[in-house]
């Protein structure tokens, strides 16, 4: 195939789509980090929290919480002509994990949030895409006390493999969380070894 030829081929095939997950424990802020971000109106599946969570869910470090995600959050960023994000968001109690194994298939890998004032609730989600061999970046999401800690502190306490980055984020920015996922698509690169991401990408 002559170079020119494969020009055409891809002006006909369009841009490549890359899935990407976004998980994390219960309140850490998947649905604002895909609202923040998606060039749609995303397609979110929040309904309001029930008495049925009174004891199961714990709302003491988000208080003005009144919604979860019960199915999915759906976004979609495009990166030039090359490139079509789709943001798949999990939902973050315990009792939808059945819906993870769906949401995770063919993903290129997942950004994890973390609220350091609850960091065991992320664990599962952290040894999930280990146990998947699954590419993942953890993002200290911007809640109170965030700045305490290091990155190196956060990655050490998470017992993390040496190559997981770890980035700060505030998820209601949507400059802050394009840096994250452009770190995601990076580090998943890094680790098939194919080309880097395109430069073009502003962030
Ligand atoms: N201070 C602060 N609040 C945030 C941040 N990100 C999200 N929030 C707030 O945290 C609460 C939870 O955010 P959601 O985006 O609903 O969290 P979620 O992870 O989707 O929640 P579930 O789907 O129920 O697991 C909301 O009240 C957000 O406004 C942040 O970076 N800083
Ligand atoms: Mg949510």
């Amino acid at each position: 195939m002559r170079a020119d030829d494969r020009g055409k081929r891809s002006e006909r095939s369009g841009p490549i789509p890359l899935k990407i997950v976004v998980a994390g424990g219960f309140g850490v802020g998947k649905t604002t980090l895909v609202q923040s971000v998606s060039e749609i109106a995303p397609l979110s599946t929040d309904e309001p929290i029930t008495v049925a969570s009174v004891g199961v869910d714990d709302l003491r470090a988000v208080p003005d919480k009144t919604t979860t995600t019960v199915a999915l959050d759906f976004g979609r960023i495009s990166v030039g002509d090359s490139l079509v994000l789709y943001l798949f968001g999990t939902p973050g109690q315990d009792r939808f994990w059945f819906v993870w194994d769906e949401l995770v298939r063919g993903a290129v890998g997942a950004v994890v949030l973390v609220d350091l004032r609850r960091i065991a609730d992320s664990f599962p989600a952290v040894d999930y895409f280990e146990s998947r061999d699954l590419p993942f970046v953890v993002a200290v999401n911007a809640f109170p006390g965030a700045d305490r800690f290091h990155p190196a502190a956060v990655h050490d306490a998470l017992r993390l493999r040496a190559d997981v980055p770890v980035v700060p984020m505030d998820a209601r920015v949507r400059s802050s969380c394009l840096s994250t996922i452009i770190r995601l698509v990076e580090h998943a690169l890094d680790r098939s070894n194919v080309v880097r991401f395109p430069r073009s990408f502003s962030r």
